[in-house]
């Protein structure tokens, strides 16, 4: 914590208030600071791709709320689209029609998605994604891959236990070594080892679980055939590939993910953009998988505020103006620029990096080799990573607070903001 930070004096003095109680001042530990160092800004307003703190400084906002706001802060149609909502009700206890219109522009953009739930967040999407697979497979392993994210619920908090990369260990105090047991880990990319394991023990699992381009490690791009080979063994042993894409789901393509590579998945987990900022999250995949999910199936799952008609009309909105491919290009185009920007400003300064990026999602790595996994990603210098975080910050630029998250740009960045972006980081590397 830096104390009296000048530059941000209010922000310090609320986080003193904060962690009187809220356990470190925050609701989600990524806000906190701690990877980075110092106080973070308490932010107050934000439009487009601007947000502003209490003590009025106004940043380039690269982290979008982790991800949901792909169309910027306040976008008018959003905008309108939940006041409207607001002049007709909150919440209604049944069902709406403003569901059916999100979950039918969902399966029109991800045909692998026939049917689909919705819930409050990806923890709740993924969680019962891995429910489901056990109850249609009859089996209890789980796969999922170290440092792929897929929210905190108990049997995905599972790290990978030392030697053997089958067994898991709890990845949080309070989650039992009994819950994780049935969580098998391996590395990413690492599709030797994925096959060596479905040969030992294909016939118990009943899914694997994987963020196709994660961004919890940081970005990382999947090897060549590397999607393919869990797609062909999920399908070999009678086990559920289950597509993470709460964070790549119509951020990287309109189809996410899965068009890109052209993989068809069985469950795709989604999150942030379907909620255009709001609490949404979502499951689903083929009909006769999602068919089982109660009240027309056994499998239970529930929630108060699912489908949330505020939640709803705001992902409705930002999911119409993500129907053309304009949006995209731009986007590419962009996060081109920042690649480049970035490569040429760490070359300049003589500094070993690595520039992970799929569309608008990007992270710098400042090591010499490629990061193509968690552990490699691990390699990467964070002292630095912090001192340019610090220097973007200065430089009027929030960028991420953690060496092991994703940046993210709108439709409503420009090539001057980015170019922007770009001399504060050029600025971390000189000081
Ligand atoms: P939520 O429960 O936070 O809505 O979603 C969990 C989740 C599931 N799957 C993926 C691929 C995710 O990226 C996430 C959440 N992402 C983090 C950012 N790395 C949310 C930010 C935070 O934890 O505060």
């Amino acid at each position: 914590m830096l104390d009296g930070d000048p530059g941000r004096r209010l922000s310090t003095t609320a986080m003193r208030r904060a962690r009187q109680v809220l356990p470190g001042g925050v609701n989600s530990p990524v806000r906190s600071f701690r990877s980075v160092g110092g106080s973070p800004p308490f932010f107050t307003r934000a439009d487009g791709p601007w947000i502003e703190d209490l003590d009025q400084n106004r940043y380039i906002d690269m982290v979008l709320a982790y991800g949901p706001l792909i169309l910027g802060h306040l976008n008018p149609a959003v905008v309108q689209a939940i006041s409207r909502q607001l002049t007709r009700g909150e919440a209604m206890g049944g069902p709406t029609e403003l569901e059916v219109d999100l979950a039918e522009r969902i399966r029109d953009y991800m045909p692998s998605v026939e049917m689909v739930r919705l819930v409050n967040s990806g923890t709740e999407a993924t969680m019962s994604a891995v429910r489901l697979a056990r109850a249609a497979t009859g089996r209890e392993l789980i796969l999922k891959f170290a440092g792929c994210y897929h929210g905190h619920s108990d049997s995905l908090l599972a790290e990978a236990g030392s030697g053997v990369a089958t067994l898991s260990i709890p990845g949080s105090p309070g989650v039992t070594a009994g819950t994780v047991a049935d969580t098998l880990v391996a590395s990413f990319n690492d599709a030797a080892a994925v096959t060596d394991l479905f040969a030992r023990r294909g016939e118990q699992i009943a899914a694997v679980i994987v963020e196709p381009i994660p961004g919890n490690m940081g970005v990382v791009l999947p090897r060549s055939g590397f999607l393919e080979s869990l797609r062909q063994l999920t399908s070999d042993y009678g086990a559920i590939l289950i597509f993470d894409e709460v964070m790549s789901g119509f951020r990287v393509a309109r189809g996410g993910a899965q068009s890109l590579y052209s993989i068809r998945p069985d469950l795709t987990c989604l999150g942030k953009i379907i909620g255009g900022g709001l609490p949404v999250g979502a499951f689903g995949g083929r009909a006769e998988l999602m068919s089982q999910m109660a009240p027309e199936g056994p499998v239970y799952q529930a929630g108060t505020l699912s489908g949330n008609p505020l939640a709803v009309a705001a992902g409705v909105a930002t999911l119409e103006q993500l129907s053309a491919d304009e949006p995209y290009l731009q986007m590419e185009r962009l996060g081109a620029r920042l690649e480049r920007g970035i490569r040429l400003s760490a070359a300049a300064a003589q500094t070993a990096v690595q520039v992970n990026r799929v569309a608008s999602m990007l992270t710098f790595f400042f090591c010499a080799d490629p990061v193509f996994d968690y552990r490699s990603a691990r390699q990467s210098d964070l002292a630095l990573f912090s001192k340019v975080h610090r220097a973007l910050l200065e430089g009027g630029v929030f960028w991420p607070p953690s060496q092991f998250e994703s940046s993210f740009l709108s439709v409503v960045h420009t090539e001057e903001l980015v170019d922007l972006v770009v001399e504060s980081f050029a600025r971390g590397l000189s000081g």
